[in-house]
């Protein structure tokens, strides 16, 4: 693996980068629904609180192999954290762009067993449809839920697969969120590949098994984290998380990504206990953030949250004095 990418700048990988991907194919449909979810949010009348969008990012990216893909490499994520951050940043009174891995967890969907449509569902006699008396609650909650959500210009939810459409749509999205200055949040959870075939090295077609050996350069994909910090939304509040599954090395590999990238916090979790505890990370402290097991139902996304919408607050707040 190519992991110097030359002696080129941030900024010269990163171009690099977005011109030789495959162009979105709804560029301009996505612009125009971001436009319009955004000016929802900040019309004059919106208030401080009300004008906070948050974007979550869920769900693995894939880096393809081949330009006419049938093999790809996946970063592991089945975006159950996206999908549940994204219900309470909601419920904390957050708008809440979701950019998501397809087919990955969906908000307001947890707890719906993993074929709905069969499995929630039964013909009547008359050939209409019912729902199943053991998912009837789940499945209101489900479809109510995520209507007020939606249709209240709360929710937009917008689809990824590749690296390549990961980035150029969280470039659109943090670029159209730049006029909401400090009451814009980044909340990135999608687990992110570290490494790609740039589009114009890649072979067109599906590579042949005929030698024991797949020969492929990856290069780093550039640290775009930076870029988002310095030109895409440079006022935004912004949390990255760090995955490890050595306890030993997470805190010190979370506070050096804070530090690189000039988040404002990281979330720092190991692979095992992730959905029982993490440790935010910031310039100030660390602060253990726990699943209340008193109930089954408690996620750790609860507290996780609460904590960084308060901070959020408070750098409204302080963002405001400063002008
Ligand atoms: C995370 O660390 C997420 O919390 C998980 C959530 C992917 C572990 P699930 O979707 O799991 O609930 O199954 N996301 C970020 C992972 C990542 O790629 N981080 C990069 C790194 O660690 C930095 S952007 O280097």
């Amino acid at each position: 693996m190519d992991s110097t990418n030359g002696s080129q700048t941030l900024e010269e990988q990163a171009r690099a980068f977005f011109d030789s991907a495959p162009p979105l194919q709804n560029t301009h449909q996505i612009t125009q629904k971001l436009d319009q979810f955004i000016q929802h949010r900040s019309s004059p009348s919106a208030n401080g609180e009300n004008r906070r969008i948050v974007c979550v990012t869920s769900g693995g990216t894939t880096a393809p192999l081949e330009q006419r893909c049938v093999r790809y490499v996946d970063n592991f994520s089945s975006g159950h954290r996206g999908a549940t951050s994204t219900e309470y940043f909601l419920k904390a009174g957050y708008a809440v762009i979701f950019l998501y891995r397809r087919g990955s967890f969906q908000p307001f969907c947890r707890s719906l067993p993993d074929d709905p449509l069969v499995e929630c569902f039964v013909p009547t006699d008359d050939l209409n449809i019912r729902v199943r008396e053991a998912y009837s609650e789940a499945v209101k909650r489900a479809v109510v839920d995520h209507h007020a959500a939606v249709t209240g210009g709360l929710l937009l939810k917008l689809p990824f697969n590749t690296i390549f459409e990961y980035l150029q749509m969280l470039q659109l999205i943090a670029t159209s969120m730049r006029c909401l200055g400090p009451c814009a949040m980044f909340y990135l959870a999608a687990a992110v590949s570290d490494f790609y075939v740039p589009w114009k090295d890649m072979v067109e077609h599906k590579i042949q098994s005929g030698s024991h050996f797949l020969d492929v350069q990856l290069v780093q994909v550039p640290k775009m984290l930076s870029m988002l910090r310095k030109d895409w939304a440079p006022l935004a509040f912004c949390v990255s998380f760090k995955l490890e599954t050595d306890s030993n090395i997470l805190l010190n590999k979370a506070a050096a990504a804070l530090e690189k990238y000039k988040m404002h916090a990281v979330v720092a979790n190991e692979l095992t206990t992730r959905k029982e505890h993490v440790v935010v990370v910031t310039s100030a402290d660390n602060i253990i953030v726990h699943r209340d097991k008193s109930h089954s139902g408690n996620d750790v996304e609860n507290p996780l949250i609460k904590l960084l919408s308060e901070r959020h607050e408070a750098y409204i707040k302080d963002s405001s004095r400063l002008v």
